[in-house]
């Protein structure tokens, strides 16, 4: 399956959609997301056969001819996949009025209430302090 978005608009988006979140917390969902795509049986261990068959299923997923070497081609084909399931993801999480599209409202609407939970003290403001 091949996609032809423009790199340049990805990245813009990658951008937008991983705001500069508290560094830790965000690795540490991204993390937890990997450990559990790798933890098959779902037992809260990672076992060396889970992380090998892992390896295999995405080497595979890549390898779109299955010839056993990923190329360049492959690989950003790859990559853009991933990065369309993404981008979906991130405008289904920001589409408030469901009409498939995120406008400047909406974006700003999520970002602020995103922004805002950190206020601890209520006061109306977020310091750096509080979004640690
Ligand atoms: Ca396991
Ligand atoms: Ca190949
Ligand atoms: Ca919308």
């Amino acid at each position: 399956m091949r996609h032809t978005i423009p790199a340049l608009a990805l990245a813009l988006l990658a951008a937008v959609a991983v705001p500069a979140e508290a560094g830790q917390r965000h690795r540490g969902a991204f993390m937890e997301d990997m450990f559990k795509q790798v933890d098959k049986n779902d037992d809260g261990a990672v076992t060396r056969a889970e992380i090998d068959a892992f390896h295999a299923e995405r080497f595979a997923a890549a390898d779109a001819d299955g010839d056993g070497r990923i190329t360049l081609e492959e690989a950003t084909a790859f990559e853009m996949t991933r990065a369309e399931d993404h981008a979906k993801r991130w405008i289904a999480r920001m589409d408030e009025n469901g009409d498939g599209v995120v406008s400047r409202e909406e974006m700003a609407e999520r970002h602020g209430h995103w922004m805002m939970k950190d206020d601890a003290n209520d006061d109306g403001a977020v310091t750096l302090d509080e979004m640690r």
